[in-house]
């Protein structure tokens, strides 16, 4: 099981907007482990995935890493609020396909 790297900055930025579930989620490889502290899967399906800096970004229902305006709110499947900070795209499609 994934510990949580759960920063200072990231607890000033999720409480915020009283944030998040703790899912106990597989990270596809090491490298993603080491970087994000959060998967939440959303009502709509999707998941957001959370930084250690608090940064965010968006995955597909189909597992395809999408784009999201920051500052847009979001709903996790259990009904919390989550505002989109930042959208890191690039950032996750990288390590995503980073082979173990
Ligand atoms: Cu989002």
């Amino acid at each position: 099981m994934k510990t949580s790297f759960t920063k200072p900055v990231l607890i000033a930025a999720l409480s915020l907007v009283g944030v998040v579930a703790t899912n106990a989620h597989a990270f596809a490889n090491n490298a993603l482990g080491a970087e994000v502290t959060q998967i939440v899967e959303l009502k709509d399906g999707s998941s957001v995935y959370i930084f250690q800096d608090g940064k965010m970004a968006m995955e597909s229902k189909t597992g395809r890493v999408t784009r999201m305006n920051p500052g847009e709110t979001m709903e996790a499947k259990d009904g919390r609020k989550i505002v989109m900070h930042g959208d890191e795209v690039a950032r996750l499609d990288s390590l995503k396909y980073i082979p173990n």
